[in-house]
């Protein structure tokens, strides 16, 4: 048997090994965290999302000291929108729309300056940047294949927003058989009371879709 470490999380502690453990960091773009991107184009306060830069920055540094495979994603479209369906482009009242011109370039495009990730979370060469059309990350991308080629069962998440990107991947991920950890205090929402519910939403009934812990307790039994 590998070695494991307990992680401390809820509902429950659950035994980690690194060998199979992925951190995936969500769409920390420029978009969603910047104002004048697609998150403030919807009317949201983006500084919201600020309080979890620093506890992602503690996870990515304990992943990348204990060789854990890091990976990222990005939410955005191609340069024509033929991969946003109109319901997607069409929806509410915002602002400006996917692929409108704002102060960070066109509004979620791949390739534009809202569309990369924030100067702090920068990926490092060769951890895997997943560029997704969707909310969830396994939806129209490589992530299931890059995670079965490395033989991951378990998934450490952060990132933005909780309830809809974070949640949806980590739906996604538990469908598919995966064991997700949602790192709280890693995760950000415009709207706190979802953040808040969202974690809930993990947890209860025993854990229905995974568990939720906080940077300092990943950091712990990664170190
Ligand atoms: C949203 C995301 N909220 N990354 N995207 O539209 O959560």
């Amino acid at each position: 048997a590998r070695p494991t470490t307990m992680l401390d999380a809820e509902p429950s502690p659950l035994p980690i090994d690194t060998a199979t453990l992925a951190l995936v960091v969500i769409d920390m773009q420029r978009d969603f965290l910047e104002p004048g991107g697609f998150g403030a184009s919807l009317g949201n306060d983006v500084s919201l999302l600020a309080a979890a830069v620093p506890p992602a920055r503690a996870l990515l540094a304990a992943a990348r000291a204990a060789g854990l495979l890091v990976i990222h994603t990005r939410e955005g479209h191609r340069a024509d929108l033929s991969d946003a369906p109109t319901a997607k482009l069409t929806r509410g009242a915002p602002n400006a729309r996917i692929g409108d011109i704002g102060p960070m370039g066109r509004i979620l495009i791949r390739g534009e300056p809202g569309h990369d990730i924030i100067p702090d979370l920068q990926p490092r060469d060769g951890e895997p940047v997943i560029d997704k059309p969707g909310k969830g990350a396994f939806y129209a991308t490589e992530l299931g294949a890059v995670l079965e080629a490395r033989g991951i069962d378990t998934l450490i998440v952060c990132g933005v927003t909780t309830e809809v990107c974070v949640h949806t991947t980590v739906r996604e991920a538990n469908d598919r058989g995966y064991r997700c950890v949602v790192v709280g205090d890693a995760c950000g929402s415009y709207i706190p009371a979802f953040h808040e519910a969202g974690l809930a939403m993990i947890t209860a009934q025993g854990g229905i879709f995974g568990w939720v812990s906080d940077s300092s307790s990943v950091v712990a039994a990664l170190g």
